[in-house]
């Protein structure tokens, strides 16, 4: 028997992800020239800004900060989810956060597939929002037995790649030459079907009862919906996005520009139509259908519960002065409400950590290498120069900014009024596991980095 040499899930994860960009730059043309215009302008910032240019130097790849950092897909089904938390798994990809967006209007609720633990960020920070259909919030009762059936006889994963999941499941791992074909089998999940499920009349019932029922339920497989690399300057990349010809959502999702950057701010192109060929009889019929479109982001530090509950009570604050209009209208109006209430949110990183708003790692200074210090509190080791703090950088979602971007690329009016419902228990019996608690993930990190400076200096820190 020979034995089987397995390779990381994070090289795994790295091998998908450049696999989606290079597909999805070829399926949709825009969002490489979002690409390009995202890399001019990240270039443009180091180049002005030599001091962020050293930090992210010391901290990241300097040569992969424009890449993906998240795509989106849309399930129909609690199976579909459940073999999508085992792909994900091939790839060392778990799923964090629970998110209910039936209150903002959208039949759906999500979590996000991502890698946990810094090393595993650090190599690939790929992760995926995953959303399920909510068929139980469509009203039409006929409708709902027609989608669901609809849902219930389709398969969007190869048979190999279900093979090749229960293999790495099996084994505890894939080989390279696994992992190359693991890689080309899911994909094909993710790829655009240019040719329809369903008749052209089902697509207008199904977009009638909600468009987002239509992207999911009138195709054979979750097209992935959009990619989304990182900016280092969401304002910059947002007001040049006319000039190279493409079409910005109205404003920037999330928290104001600040000093201190937190959680995290995203803005997206608007879906494009595209043909689509429709089932009729033996044939073809066109049609269109607009779904996919490209984002980009710009994260911040993570904040505890309680900077979280700070953000959301700023942003309801905030709504409540102005909602931004889809059509853009009122822009500027909610831009600065936005700026004006946030002003009331700390904007140093002292005082965000001082105030137990945000996450920190802590590290030994220069003088606190070797230092013999006494037993004393980290805001006292901080006083004295031996400590230090850094942001650690939220990886997670934001439930009013998704709403957002969803209402954005499924047009104007896609907004309905559902019962609010969160579900998560429901979710999880789906997905066949409890979504991890980023709280809890963000509070690790930071009491580890604590722990080892205290292990360092010989004493206790309080
Ligand atoms: C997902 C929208 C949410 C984000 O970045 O908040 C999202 C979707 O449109 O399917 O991707
Ligand atoms: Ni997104």
């Amino acid at each position: 028997m020979s034995a089987r040499t397995h390779i990381s899930p994070d090289t795994i994860r790295s091998r998908f992800s450049a696999a989606m960009s290079a597909m999805y730059r070829d399926e949709v043309p825009a969002y490489g020239t979002l690409m390009e215009l995202v890399g001019a302008v990240n270039r443009e910032t180091l180049a002005a800004d030599p001091a962020e240019r050293a930090r992210l130097a010391a901290n990241d790849d300097l040569g992969r900060i424009s890449e993906e950092r998240h795509g989106a897909i849309r399930l129909g089904t609690a199976a579909e989810l459940h073999m999508m938390r085992r792909l994900f798994a091939v790839m060392g990809m778990l799923p964090v956060g629970y998110y209910d967006l039936s209150e903002a209007g959208v039949p759906v609720h999500s979590t996000a597939f991502r890698p946990v633990g810094e090393a595993a960020l650090k190599r690939n920070p790929f992760r995926v929002f995953t959303s399920l259909l909510r068929l139980d919030l469509i009203a039409d009762a006929a409708l709902r037995a027609e989608a669901a059936a609809l849902l219930a006889a389709r398969q969007i994963f190869t048979p190999a790649c279900v093979a090749l999941i229960g293999q790495a499941e099996a084994a505890g791992g894939l080989t390279d030459a696994e992992a190359d074909r693991f890689v080309a089998e899911a994909l094909e999940t993710f790829r655009w079907q240019p040719r329809a499920n369903v008749t052209l009349q089902m697509y207008h019932r199904l977009h009638d009862a909600h468009r987002l029922i239509a992207d999911v339920v009138a195709f054979r497989a979750p097209h992935i919906n959009h990619l989304t690399p990182r900016t280092l300057d969401i304002d910059a990349v947002q007001a040049r996005m006319p000039g190279v010809g493409i079409s910005p959502k109205a404003v920037v999702e999330g928290p104001p520009t600040r000093k201190c950057p937190i959680l995290l701010r995203q803005t997206s192109f608007k879906a494009l139509q595209e043909p689509v060929a429709f089932r009729q009889g033996d044939g073809w019929e066109d049609g269109s259908h607009t779904a996919r479109f490209g984002e980009i982001e710009q994260r911040g530090v993570a904040l505890t519960p309680k900077g979280r509950a700070l953000y959301d009570l700023l942003l309801t604050q905030t709504r409540a002065i102005a909602r931004p209009a889809a059509d853009g209208s009122n822009a500027a109006e909610y831009m600065a409400a936005l700026a004006k209430v946030f002003a009331a949110f700390p904007d140093d990183w002292a005082t965000l950590r001082s105030e137990g708003l945000a996450y920190f790692t802590y590290s030994l200074t220069e003088k606190g290498v070797g230092a013999t210090v006494g037993d004393q509190s980290a805001d006292a080791l901080i006083a004295k120069g031996v400590l230090r703090f850094d942001p650690v950088v939220y990886e997670d979602f934001l439930p009013v900014s998704a709403a957002g971007i969803f209402q954005s690329n499924l047009g104007d009016g896609a907004a309905q009024d559902f019962v609010a419902s969160p579900n998560q228990q429901r979710f999880e019996a789906d997905l066949g596991a409890a979504v991890l608690n980023e709280f809890e993930h963000y509070a690790a990190i930071e009491a580890a980095s604590l722990a080892a400076c205290r292990a360092a200096l010989g004493k206790a820190v309080a």
